[in-house]
């Protein structure tokens, strides 16, 4: 086996965005697309010589050819070791569990997380720390850097690496073991949360619904739910993963898991309904006939974690991206612990696990986790509702009302615009940024009054790197709130996201239609930010 160095012209568009890099797979598959990013990521984490790294995917179409480039490369660059789990497939959390067991330099998925994918869809690929965590910006922009300068990789002229059989093969001196990708994660959640109870709960006769959307959590939802748990067999629904997620878009909220929002308002739906995304990290929740918002189910979350054996001593603090809404911020005062507020992303949130200032973080997004791993966790979530479910014995619609009822509700949605033209949406946000200064004072119908307006910067408790322009946001007298900001993760034009936010203290009108509550904030937003004006459109393709 030799190693091959082949000369290779720069891409200009390999900036990674809020997570990896993401295309449409044919731009992935052109020619020396996917080498030049992964060796810049090498270049960027000081090569890849000695060290040990785990690599997996969501097992989209493409994974595993992309799976045996990598492979080769990491063997050409000195790689000692590469644990990747078996078919290339691991989930994004699992992932960030084996770096973190393993004790390894970090680790390649190969994602684009709740974009389609197949081959005229999307493909993507980021790097995780040795911390198990998204690499930071400081990292991401020196791969980005290195990709505009390379001239050359290095890879093996070997033929493919048998990925289907568990076990340990050499590739041109480095060792590859090929793993299990479900066992270890199992183990993990068996360590925190109560099996032996959420196992009762099910034989006594709980149902429960969970859609893994053709993705990569069938395989996981399997073995923990129905296997470990005893769920009935068929809980898991869509449980076998598809290169093209079966056409499906893997992404778990009401419109694109449509079916299971179906089945949980029909008259003989099942107590509890789940679903998770491509790559295994976003989590919907959805109780009998009642929706749970994502930033509500963080909340939640948060007030009943110690229930569970992992977090029965309580939590250190919380954590939740700009843009969710402030509801886990009542719980978190009610605590007495502390309260963080980051850019959007999930690689924010490491330096503060790390640190130990927090234990459960959170975004609007259907994203949930703890310090258990550094990635966001569907499953986990999933888990940590059972479990505060078979402690408390009541629906999560009970739940939810005991919940308002002490907090009172943020009445939350999110607006998405998507394939919006580049230059309109650059030109909206750019005359958006252009007024904030003058918003102060301005009203609105139905007693709206701007208190202030700015543009989300924050600066990193623990290792103080500034982040800028982190989205718009327009803050109210009464405390409602508009956030505006582009996407980061799409591969077609521009999407806007519109977050949108209102709180009622409740004891009275804890009970209405988010977009009916919205109303006042909604047509705020589109008056002062033009959308239509600048994009033509006046309703939102997806609203969660
Ligand atoms: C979106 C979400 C963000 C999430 C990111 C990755 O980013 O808004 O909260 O962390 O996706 O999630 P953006 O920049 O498109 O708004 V995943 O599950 O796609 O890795
Ligand atoms: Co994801």
């Amino acid at each position: 086996m030799t190693i091959k160095t082949i000369s290779t012209k720069a891409f200009d568009d390999q900036k990674p965005g809020t997570s990896g890099l993401r295309k449409k797979t044919p731009v992935f598959m052109q020619p020396n697309y996917l080498e030049n990013f992964v060796q810049s990521i090498f270049t960027a984490i000081g090569g890849a010589t000695g060290k040990t790294l785990v690599l997996g995917g969501d097992g989209r179409y493409f994974n595993d050819t992309a799976a045996q480039t990598i492979l080769r490369m990491a063997a050409a660059n000195g790689a000692k070791r590469v644990i990747v789990g078996q078919n290339a497939v691991l989930s994004t959390p699992a992932a960030s569990h084996l770096i973190r067991l393993y004790k390894t330099d970090g680790g390649i998925i190969m994602s684009a997380s709740h974009n389609p994918g197949g081959p005229e869809e999307d493909f993507g690929v980021k790097f995780n720390m040795p911390n198990g965590g998204p690499a930071p910006e400081a990292v991401t922009e020196a791969m980005y850097a290195a990709t505009k300068t390379l001239t050359e990789y290095k890879t093996l002229d070997t033929p493919d690496i048998d990925l289907s059989a568990i076990g340990r093969v050499d590739v041109g001196g480095m060792q590859v073991d090929v793993v299990d990708p479900v066992a270890d994660y199992a183990t993990l959640m068996e360590s925190l949360f109560d099996f032996g109870a959420i196992r009762a709960m099910f034989t006594a006769g709980f149902t429960m619904r969970f859609d893994a959307m053709c993705a990569v959590t069938g395989p996981y939802a399997r073995e923990i739910l129905e296997n470990r748990l005893g769920a009935a067999p068929g809980t898991v629904v869509n449980g076998t993963p598809l290169p093209d997620f079966g056409g499906m878009h893997p992404d778990p909220n009401p419109t694109w898991a449509k079916a299971l929002m179906d089945e949980m308002f029909s008259p003989d739906a099942p107590a509890f309904g789940a679903a998770s995304d491509g790559d295994g990290d976003r989590n919907m929740v959805v109780g009998k006939g009642i929706y749970v918002s994502p930033s509500d189910s963080l909340a939640v979350l948060a007030a009943n974690a110690h229930l569970a054996p992992a977090y029965a001593g309580g939590l250190k603090g919380v954590a939740r991206s700009m843009p969710t809404s402030a509801a886990v911020d009542r719980v978190a005062e009610f605590l007495g612990i502390k309260d963080y507020e980051t850019p959007t992303g999930w690689k924010f949130f490491g330096n503060l696990l790390d640190e130990g200032c927090v234990t459960i973080c959170g975004e609007e997004s259907f994203g949930t986790g703890s310090d258990h791993v550094r990635e966001k966790d569907g499953l986990w979530a999933v888990l940590l509702w059972l479990n505060i479910l078979a402690v408390r014995k009541e629906s999560v619609a009970e739940i939810l009302k005991q919940h308002w009822e002490k907090f009172g509700r943020n009445y939350y949605s999110r607006h998405d615009f998507e394939a919006i033209e580049t230059a309109k949406a650059d030109a909206m946000m750019a005359e958006l940024r252009g007024k904030l200064d003058g918003l102060a004072g301005v009203a609105f119908d139905h007693h709206l009054k701007i208190a202030e307006a700015d543009d989300f910067a924050y600066t990193d408790p623990v290792d103080g790197s500034l982040s800028q322009k982190q989205g718009v946001r327009i803050l109210f007298q009464d405390g409602s709130r508009i956030v505006m900001r582009l996407s980061g993760t799409g591969t077609e034009g521009a999407t806007l996201r519109l977050y949108l936010e209102r709180y009622a203290p409740g004891p009275e009108g804890l009970d209405l239609d988010p977009q009916e509550a919205l109303r006042p904030v909604i047509e705020a937003a589109h008056e002062i930010a033009g959308i239509s004006r600048h994009t033509g459109r006046k309703e939102p393709d997806v609203i969660t």
